[in-house]
């Protein structure tokens, strides 16, 4: 029996982000396992977590034993289903589902069931301060190949010059979700104009927009046709899907935020999104989501995994192995990553004619250069953005 003999968190900030990975040594030398638990915000908690509970609980366990070390990893805290201890107990179910790979000689898509396709379809970011830099933007990257972007305009929540804000208001991210609906519906109805029916247009609201005013915006998108709204709602406010669903076609996705199962299974169930877009980390690893993914399936409703900077290369390739996998794939998100990144994570694919490859190496196919990262360390400055408010000061989901 090979045991698990280390598990231990790498921290490296190749870029915006703070990236953490999971890295499981057994008892075989030379055989490890990489595995991604980023949670960018709280990076250090999720360090603790690997590394003062997790790793004296698994020390000498059998690292076939993936769903039960998985199952056992959730019951060991009685809390659970949280965001820190998903993160951690992802790291090191990724890394086992890469020690099995490794072990069998084959990618982790084999272990899930095969190839149903050649290549994921990837969707890239788009932004910009107006809509004409916003298509700009969008043309060059149609030039790239890629025939799936997603356009924002002025960072999530738009454009915040001009807010009139009282004078005593702390420091903050401000938006006005009024202004919202009405400045985005030019941006898209320019970028359609712009770039044609030939490419698929994604938009993410980014729980920014009062409810009932998502509604709205949602059935004034109808007509722009996009590949899928993302994030209409909060996850607290996803009672108001139903009331969105009877009223409007645009395609929705939701989930980056989703950390329970009771999150998920209602909208899945009741067949209110079209897209699950859970940060594969956050729910806990390639365990669940590979059941998340065959459930959605049963309802019709594709997989669109969470892509952004702030998921590591490794947890881009649990992304990539599922999405080879799965019957009911949809896209996927793709950050397109620095050149330190990919010379800090070997193995990483680039994206070809919009198109994301995986090799037919091992495990999950991606190392990592641990001088190199340990030459960036994460900082521990004290997040911005995501200090959110209204225009009157009013904290507000970011
Ligand atoms: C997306 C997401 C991200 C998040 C980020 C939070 O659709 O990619 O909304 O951009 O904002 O992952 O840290
Ligand atoms: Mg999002």
């Amino acid at each position: 029996m090979v045991k698990i003999a280390d598990v231990r968190a790498i921290l490296t900030q190749p870029g915006r982000a703070r990236l953490t990975v999971v890295k499981v040594t057994t008892s075989e030398p030379g055989l490890f396992g990489l595995g991604c638990a980023t949670f960018t915000q709280r990076a250090f908690a999720v360090q603790a977590a690997v590394e003062r509970h997790l790793a004296p609980f698994l020390t000498g366990r059998d690292v076939d034993r993936i769903e039960e070390i998985w199952q056992m990893s959730m019951n060991h805290g009685y809390w659970r289903n949280g965001p820190v201890l998903n993160n951690a107990v992802s790291g090191v179910d990724q890394a086992l589902w890469d020690i099995k790979g490794k072990r069998a000689g084959m990618p982790v898509y084999q272990l899930l069931g095969g190839r149903t396709r050649e290549a994921a379809a990837t969707y890239v970011h788009a932004d910009g301060r107006d809509p004409q830099e916003v298509a700009d933007r969008a043309v060059e990257l149609t030039d790239q190949g890629f025939r799936h972007v997603r356009v924002q305009m002025g960072g999530y929540g738009g454009p915040a010059d001009g807010l009139r804000l009282p004078p005593t208001v702390p420091s903050g991210n401000y938006f006005d979700p009024r202004r919202y609906g009405p400045a985005m519906l030019g941006m898209i109805d320019h970028l359609r104009s712009t770039v044609g029916d030939g490419i698929e247009l994604l938009h993410d609201v980014h729980e920014r927009l009062h409810p009932i005013d998502a509604v709205q915006f949602a059935k004034d998108l109808e007509q722009y046709r996009l590949f899928f709204l993302e994030d209409p709602f909060a996850p607290e406010d996803a009672g108001w899907f139903s009331t969105l669903r009877r009223q409007c076609a645009t395609p929705l996705a939701m989930g980056e935020l989703f950390n329970n199962p009771h999150e998920w299974r209602p909208l899945i169930t009741g067949r209110l999104i079209d897209f699950v877009r859970m940060h594969v980390s956050q729910i806990g690893g390639i365990t669940p989501a590979r059941g998340v993914a065959s459930f959605a399936a049963m309802f019709g409703i594709r997989t669109a995994w969470h892509g952004p900077d702030d998921t590591s290369p490794v947890g881009h390739a649990a992304n990539l192995h599922l999405n080879m996998w799965a019957p009911n794939f949809g896209i996927q998100e793709w950050p397109q990553p620095s050149d330190l990144t990919y010379e800090m994570f070997p193995g990483l694919p680039r994206p070809v004619d919009g198109y994301l490859y995986t090799g037919d190496g091992p495990g999950l196919g991606i190392g990592i250069d641990e001088k190199l990262a340990a030459e960036h360390p994460c900082d521990e400055t004290v997040e911005q953005w995501t200090q959110t408010r209204l225009p009157d000061g009013t904290p507000a989901r970011p």
